[in-house]
């Protein structure tokens, strides 16, 4: 979707009506006013809830909206409050990540609080600091002194704070989903961050990641809970556009960390194709999930041998294919690089001589 820089021309709303089109649909060429604009993405999103089935009104079911004060999630809570007023059980929930920069993690939780709070929808907070005594900025820290330390070897190993901070957000709204008994999970990706994350596993050709669904997981795993994605086919533009028309408040200030994600420079790729080709990142997803996507998965699923079947975590008892689970396995690995880091140049980055010393007994 682009805005209209003539803004003589009238919304093509099937020429019923003249006011004045402020957006163009790249993929269908549809220009459309304001109201016409937001009518039109709303009616996207409840036909992608509807046709796969992601949740339902009036059967009692619960869902948990990952809140993270962005203009993804605060539209996305708008959405599905204009199109479920009521008959749907919603709870969110922010996770505090500790990125001080900006005052990140403080404004945008309390952005997301204060929208929760004016659709009287219950409000959640989990802070990863607490709950396993690292944050995202001890994970920065770490890597800056990798750097200075010329630490070749761990600074090649570290993943990147989008990484570590991926795993804490996956791992820890499934676990608080499951605990509290909720039906399914819905994120605010759109399709701009999913065309980029589908790039980004092309060019890894990393099968595990080509193989799984869209819109909404498909585990039979009791212990996961599905994850949804309404968004799923509307772009950044139209999201920023949508929380603009409907005066949606989101932090406007990027994570800080965003900037050095690799992923970043991909989604720029994306989009000056997309100035040449319009349409195209709608086309390529749509193209790759209803044809490719299929495909990959036969092939992936056949690579799995019996013994790597599900299991359950010996650590957390959470559902993994080895004897311990990925995210376990990280906590492990990164509190050993803290205390390396403590013990060979005294470096105590993340207070766990004295405040965490529990927790990393328990990990360890
Ligand atoms: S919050 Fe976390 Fe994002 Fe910041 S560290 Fe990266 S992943 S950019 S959505
Ligand atoms: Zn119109
Ligand atoms: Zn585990």
């Amino acid at each position: 979707m682009e805005p209209i820089r003539n803004m003589g021309r009238k919304c093509k709303f099937f020429e019923k009506c003249h006011q004045s089109a402020v957006f163009r649909i790249p993929h269908s060429n549809l220009a459309l006013c304001k109201q016409h604009f937001l009518e039109n993405v709303e009616k996207r999103v409840k036909k992608l809830v509807e046709k796969k089935h992601m949740f339902h009104p009036n059967r009692g079911e619960k869902l948990l909206i990952a809140a993270s004060g962005g203009k993804d999630s605060q539209v996305l809570i708008s959405i599905i409050k204009t199109l479920y007023p009521e008959n749907l059980d919603i709870e969110a929930l922010y996770i505090e990540l500790g990125i001080k920069s900006d005052n990140y993690s403080v404004d945008s939780g309390k952005i997301a609080k204060d929208w929760c709070k004016n659709f009287d929808i219950p409000f959640h907070t989990l802070n990863i600091k607490k709950d396993y005594g690292i944050n995202i900025d001890d994970l920065h820290n770490l890597r800056e002194l990798y750097k200075k330390s010329h630490w070749q070897y761990d600074l090649q190993a570290f993943r990147g704070e989008c990484s570590y901070c991926g795993s804490y957000k996956r791992y820890n709204i499934n676990k608080f989903a499951y605990e509290h008994s909720f039906t399914a999970v819905a994120t605010g990706h759109n399709l701009t961050d999913e065309a980029t994350s589908l790039l980004n596993n092309f060019l890894n050709q990393n099968l595990m990641f080509l193989s799984r669904p869209g819109p909404k997981s498909n585990s039979k795993s009791k212990f996961l809970i599905p994850r949804v994605k309404p968004l799923f086919f509307i772009s950044e533009l139209e999201i920023t556009m949508y929380a603009y028309y409907k005066n949606i408040p989101y932090l406007p200030t990027e994570c800080p960390y965003a900037r050095q994600s690799p992923v970043n420079k991909l989604k720029g790729v994306l989009l000056e194709i997309e100035e040449y080709r319009k349409g195209n990142m709608i086309a390529y997803t749509r193209g790759f999930y209803k044809k490719l996507q299929p495909v990959i998965n036969k092939a992936y699923q056949s690579q799995i041998k019996p013994e790597q079947s599900e299991h359950l975590c010996s650590q957390c008892g959470r559902p993994t294919f080895g004897k311990i689970c990925s995210f376990c396995k990280t906590q492990r690995y990164l509190h050993k690089q803290f205390r390396k880091v403590d013990e060979k140049l005294h470096i105590d980055l993340i207070h766990h001589r004295n405040n965490n010393k529990q927790n990393i007994q328990e990990i360890h």
